[in-house]
């Protein structure tokens, strides 16, 4: 298997994020790549190499034009502020506001195009955005050339990315970007399996209307767990692609084999659509010991998650997603992995 991973990662550190009512040190950080990287590397699961360069058209495919040259520019009008430290939004526009003009002003474009405040910009956020997206659409690349499987080990993250908005740790939607991609170099159906702990609101959101992408995703229940105003079960799809979207929301407290159970059926769905290729966001917060989520899988639940994978028999892309407990992160990312890999 094909790993794609850049230094470029570093670039991006935000110090804080907003949570209950203060701000709290980001816990997405470099480290978390680099554990990954660390123990990617010793399962000794194929080459690692550096992602290619992708015109701004691939990005585009999926993001509005604007929402890209906000994150080109935001740095600049917010250092241009005499502010030295991240930026963060603080106003949305939320309901009976309006959500079509996009404010002059850097305060508001950062609420316009966020859902939420735990998404520092930095001096370095947007090469390291980019590089993250040059990753994934490597794996992409890999896969459309007649590859069998690809691991982008992309940070910052991207499920919650949507066409116009950053969120939830994450900028551009590196899966969605990749599922495009492989959707315009001749796969006709591309599955995209969401197994972060939180539901991929940007990937759904950007695929809902459509038939030709499947978004299947388990996670925390929205009634009790980011980003809770999206990702309920009844959220099947719309015009060409009602059917094409399966939510399993899931209880706080879940175990491996309640999680194991749920997955079995995502992966029924997925093997109904028959795809081409899947594209699996993939984080491994759903961990017993992951300082921000609810789940109970030990780390001898994340082979079984690869193997399910490995059942479809289909090109596969791993996208990184979330997952917080730094110093086991990567021993589960390579169980996944190295089970897919033996399966
Ligand atoms: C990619 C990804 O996994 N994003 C997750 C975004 C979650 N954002 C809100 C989480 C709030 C966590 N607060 C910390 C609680 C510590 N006790
Ligand atoms: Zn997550």
């Amino acid at each position: 298997m094909l790993t794609i991973y850049s230094d470029d990662h570093r670039l991006h550190h935000g110090a804080a994020e907003f949570y209950r009512g203060r701000l709290v040190p980001c816990f997405e950080m470099p480290a978390r790549a680099d554990q990954v990287l660390d123990r990617v590397r010793s399962a000794g699961l194929g080459a690692i190499v550096a992602p290619d360069r992708f015109d701004r058209a691939a990005l585009t495919r999926v993001h509005a034009d604007d929402y890209v040259a906000f994150l080109e520019t935001v740095w600049d009008e917010w250092s241009a502020l005499g502010e030295t430290g991240d930026a963060l939004p603080y106003a949305w526009p939320a309901t009976g506001l309006r959500q079509d003009v996009p404010p002059d002003h850097i305060d508001g474009k950062l609420g316009f195009y966020s859902i939420d405040a735990a998404v520092p910009i930095t001096a370095g956020t947007w090469a390291a955005v980019r590089s993250s997206a040059d990753c994934a659409l490597t794996g992409a690349r890999h896969l459309a050339q007649g590859g069998d499987a690809a691991f982008a080990l992309c940070r910052p993250p991207g499920h919650h990315a949507g066409a116009r908005a950053m969120g939830g740790f994450c900028y551009l939607n590196n899966a969605a970007i990749a599922a495009q991609h492989l959707r315009d170099q001749g796969h006709a159906r591309v599955a995209v399996l969401d197994v972060d702990y939180h539901h991929g609101n940007g990937t759904q959101s950007i695929f809902y209307d459509r038939g030709d992408v499947l978004f299947v995703s388990l996670h925390g229940d929205p009634r009790q767990e980011y980003p809770f105003f999206l990702g309920y079960a009844d959220e099947r799809g719309s015009g060409d692609g009602l059917g094409a979207n399966r939510n399993y929301p899931l209880p706080w407290g879940t175990t491996g084999t309640q999680y194991l159970a749920a997955l079995d059926a995502a992966i029924a769905d997925i093997a109904a659509f028959a795809p081409d290729s899947v594209v699996v966001s993939l984080g491994v917060d759903t961990f017993v010991e992951d300082p921000i989520s609810h789940f109970k899988l030990e780390s001898s639940d994340f082979g079984a998650i690869g193997r399910r994978i490995a059942a479809l028999g289909a090109p596969s892309l791993f996208v990184m997603e979330g997952g917080y407990a730094v110093a086991d992160i990567g021993g589960n990312v390579a169980a996944v992995l190295t089970a897919f890999k033996d399966a």
